[in-house]
């Protein structure tokens, strides 16, 4: 009887694993299905050394069955007395050597990795300037969000990074407040943004696996910040070239704030800039804001990093942001009646900057098209 529990409490634990583990490999932000050069490189870096791990384990788990099963009492008898093998030179050589050729076969890729990962001299120009052919982003990660700075193209923006595919992005990382860490799983990291010291790296984006996973990556903060660190997250949206390129330009386009088109959302303006703008600029230029940049919040596809993009969740946020993210820095700075609040929420959903062909929103109507017909 007790065995039958046994075993049936052991089939769930597995199932409940199996469940566990069926959410890991999704193309936008698992680091087992990586998405460019630095993701596929730290991903074998994953394999190799598990390779080794099991490598040890097996074959310990298989001297210490023969030895266990080789020297019971009932075969050897009561007085067997075993050889004593203390100080034998070659068992010596044997098992020291073995294990320093085992870390040997992982710190030379490891170093020699860690060292590639970590070339960012292509960020610099010959006289040691800012490479402008490059594309570089200065990220400012802060408790809890993420800005984006484009130093080459005068731009700013947050929450979310656009990065374009098939060639190398920089990335200089800084905290703002405390230490975080950017990570995009999926693509590679992590790093940790200092608030003393930059940290840089880079990494690229597989225009088919971009594709692949209708054009967004999911980022995170790897490092605990504060209360809502767990919802520290950000979006990388990978478009092809022209497109990124494109971007850029709608977003500079953008030089005066957007002008409200309805009533309400002129009056949600004059709200905006009487109790928000302090904090957030809604023109892309100008880094370093308490809060992040909305110049393009109604293209984005979340808020507050999170939370789904529409409105009735954006008016919810303005309300109460302390009830989504605990601890953050807009909590108490000003007070709204409900009304305002409308109107303030209708203006914000205006602001848009992409003229179409940066739109993810299309793109990702695509890949399903695509598989569907794949299908047939
Ligand atoms: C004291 C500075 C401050 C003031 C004033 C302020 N905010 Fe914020 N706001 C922030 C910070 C900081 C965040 C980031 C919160 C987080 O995600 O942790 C934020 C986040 C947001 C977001 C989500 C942004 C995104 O990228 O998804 C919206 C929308 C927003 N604020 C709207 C407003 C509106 C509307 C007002 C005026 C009624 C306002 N804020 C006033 C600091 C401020
Ligand atoms: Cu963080």
């Amino acid at each position: 009887m007790k065995n039958r529990w046994m075993s049936a409490k052991w089939i769930g634990l597995i199932v409940f694993l199996a469940a566990f583990a069926s959410g890991c490999g999704k193309n936008h932000l698992s680091t087992l299905r990586p998405a460019g050069e630095i993701g596929q490189e730290q991903f074998y870096l994953m394999v190799l050394s598990i390779a080794i791990m099991l490598l040890v384990v097996v074959s310990v788990i298989i001297l210490f069955s023969f030895a266990v099963l080789k020297s019971r009492r009932s075969k050897l008898g009561e007085d067997y007395k075993p050889k004593d093998v203390a100080g034998n030179h070659v068992y010596e050589v044997i098992w020291t050597s073995i294990p320093i050729l085992l870390i040997i076969i992982l710190a030379v890729p490891t170093v020699y990795l860690v060292f590639k990962q970590g070339d960012v001299r292509g960020m610099e120009n010959e006289d040691g300037g800012i490479n402008t052919e490059e594309t570089i982003v200065n990220v400012t990660a802060n408790q809890y969000w993420w800005e984006f700075e484009y130093p080459n193209e005068e731009v700013v923006t947050s929450q979310e990074l656009v990065v374009p595919t098939d060639r190398r992005v920089y990335f200089n990382l800084k905290g703002g407040d405390v230490k975080h860490s950017f990570w995009v799983p999926a693509a590679g990291g992590k790093l940790d943004t200092n608030v003393d010291g930059i940290n840089s790296f880079y990494l690229v984006f597989d225009d088919d696996s971009a594709e692949e996973s209708n054009r967004l990556f999911y980022g995170k903060c790897a490092e605990l910040c504060g209360p809502s660190h767990a919802l520290m997250d950000f979006k990388v949206k990978a478009l092809p070239e022209e497109e990124y390129d494109q971007w850029l330009a709608d977003m500079k386009a953008v030089e005066e704030p957007a002008q409200a088109s309805t009533d309400d959302a002129a009056e949600g303006q004059e709200i905006f800039n009487n109790s928000c703008i302090g904090c957030h600029a809604v023109t892309p230029q100008g880094a370093g804001a308490v809060g992040p940049n909305l110049a393009n919040f109604g293209d984005r596809d979340l808020i507050a990093g999170f939370l789904e993009h529409n409105e009735e969740n954006l008016v919810d946020w303005i309300k109460d942001p302390e009830s989504f993210k605990p601890g953050n820095k807009m909590t108490d700075q000003y007070d709204l009646s409900d009304e305002e609040i409308d109107k303030v929420a209708s203006y914000l959903m205006e602001l848009k900057v992409e003229e179409g062909s940066g739109d993810v929103e299309s793109l990702r109507e695509k890949p399903e098209e695509d598989s569907e017909e794949g299908g047939n």
